[in-house]
């Protein structure tokens, strides 16, 4: 039998396979039949197919990614539709005509050029989209694929997963973009290569992101959260304790990923590179040959494992604990040790020379603690999903893991927030096994993982504690409190419709 990530994106002639039967599909049902009308209206032609990808929520394994290491996330049911019409080759239409069912967002229109450039210095809800348009060129040609000239489309677009809320928003709707496309050029690719592309064609946007959100949105399974393995990208079904339900809340804090790169989401690549690199180098490598081998911390595990080893442990922390010293290092303190200035390293990239322009120091002992640490909570989390113990234990060792991922990302990766810190607080306050922040951070969501029984009671409580004053304030809707504070169980991945 094919592996799971060998076979295409499915195809189906109706929603039940992705949404169940119950009232999930009612909703689904009206939502598709309301992107039909709307993209009859706004361009006079029924779609020719549909997409659908979901968000997700890390249950645990945050910011290694990039990092070359394993994380554990599961899809949630809010997710990204979208309809897509593709113009004839003799059609005048020439342009990507862009549009959104929520007023909220005008429509975008860009040229029918795949080797465009995006416009970052003007951020523009339509680039998403852009991405996912160069993603499926570049993969088809790198296949020898006959794109032909390129033509026009028309495209809606539908997205339930709360933007800015660490719930991967943006990879919902660049992976469901690039899957239309696909559909629409009567193309299907197998879920590992159409996960590869996906995690590179969203660096368009100027995040140097890993490959966790496009990877879980493509190879998801209902019922399972995932083992994702990179280098290359491998899902393992993990199958979760049926007596924990993770709860998912929103800070409503919005953590403008794309927009705020240079000092949050890009700093901390490019810190952790820096740390990688001075590990090399304390290491035992030349200072050229670490610079133009050692792109990740993943890199220099080995070597640091070896170290730890003459210490009588195989913990790579004992190193950076040997090698990197808890004050911040200056742009000065690097290049003495690397000998080569800064931005000649980072020549190749402007989104890591934005950084560096930003940036007045360098955490390098923190960041690099966290990514080896977190990445050994990761595979205890698999493990303990297995152990042979009461589920009861399971359970708390579970919760455990999560509050010791949420402690490295608040304190030695800094990636919290006062609103996340608070909502943390009160998840563990009522009865949490284990909550953290999800996703980049600086804002978006907490997950928490609760025992079945009291999911009512708990949502009802964070209701009261945290969301009522922001009600109160008029921050939120009472009847939007749904869409910030959810159970989930894991949902399927990826589709294309054709009805
Ligand atoms: P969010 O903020 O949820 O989109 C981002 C990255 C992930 C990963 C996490 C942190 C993108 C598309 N996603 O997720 O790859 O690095 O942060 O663990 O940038
Ligand atoms: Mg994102």
């Amino acid at each position: 039998m094919a592996k799971h990530e060998d076979l295409p994106i499915p195809v189906y002639s109706s929603l039940e396979p992705v949404y169940g039967h119950d009232s999930h599909l009612e909703e689904a049902q009206s939502r598709f039949d309301n992107l039909k009308s709307k993209f009859l209206e706004f361009f006079g032609h029924p779609p020719d197919v549909f997409a659908r990808s979901p968000g997700r929520v890390n249950l645990i394994g945050e910011h290694i990614d990039y990092e070359g290491y394993s994380v554990l996330p599961m899809a949630i049911r809010p997710d990204t539709i979208i309809a897509i019409r593709k113009h004839d080759a003799g059609e005048a239409e020439k342009h990507l005509r862009i549009a959104n069912v929520s007023d909220k967002y005008m429509m975008c229109t860009y040229p029918a050029d795949p080797d465009q450039e995006i416009d970052l210095k003007n951020h523009r809800w339509g680039h998403y989209f852009i991405c996912g348009y160069k993603g499926y060129y570049e993969y088809a040609k790198s296949k020898g694929v006959n794109v032909g000239e390129p033509v026009g489309l028309d495209v809606l677009i539908d997205g339930t997963v709360p933007t800015g809320s660490g719930l991967s928003s943006s990879s919902a709707f660049v992976c469901s973009s690039t899957i239309a496309i696909m559909a629409a050029f009567d193309a299907n690719f197998p879920k590992k290569d159409i996960a590869q592309i996906l995690c590179e064609c969203e660096r368009h946007i100027g995040t140097q992101s890993g490959g966790m959100d496009q990877a879980i949105s493509v190879m998801a399974k209902t019922g399972f959260a995932e083992l994702i393995d990179f280098n290359p990208i491998r899902a393992t079904d993990v199958q979760l304790p049926a007596g924990g339900t993770f709860v998912i809340a929103h800070s409503l804090a919005e953590s403008q990923k794309a927009v705020t790169a240079a000092t949050n989401y890009n700093n901390r690549v490019v810190e952790c590179r820096l740390a990688a690199i001075v590990l090399g180098i304390k290491l035992g490598m030349k200072p050229q040959e670490a610079i133009s081998k050692v792109k990740t911390l993943s890199d220099v595990e080995g070597l640091c494992v070896s170290f730890a080893s003459s210490r009588g442990s195989s913990d790579p922390v004992i190193a950076v604990k040997e090698f990197l010293k808890e004050e911040p290092f200056t742009t000065e303190d690097i290049e003495k040790i690397i000998e080569e200035d800064l931005p000649s390293v980072f020549s190749y990239s402007p989104t890591s020379l934005d950084v560096l322009k930003a940036a007045k120091h360098f955490k390098l002992y923190q960041r690099a603690s966290h990514v080896y640490s977190e990445a050994k909570r990761v595979h205890a989390f698999k493990d303990a999903v297995s152990a042979n113990l009461s589920e009861e234990d399971r359970l708390k060792k579970l919760g455990e893991l999560m509050n010791d991922s949420h402690y490295s990302c608040s304190v030695l990766y800094e990636c919290s927030c006062p609103e996340l810190e608070e909502l943390v607080k009160i998840c563990r306050d009522n009865g949490a096994l284990g909550a953290r922040l999800t996703g980049a951070g600086w804002g978006g969501c907490a997950v928490a993982l609760v025992k079945e029984g009291i999911v009512p009671r708990f949502i009802h409580n964070l209701k009261e504690q945290f969301f009522q004053t922001r009600i109160d304030k008029g921050v939120i809707n009472k009847k939007d409190l749904g869409l910030y504070v959810f159970a989930s169980k894991p949902s399927s991945g990826a589709a294309i419709f054709n009805f």
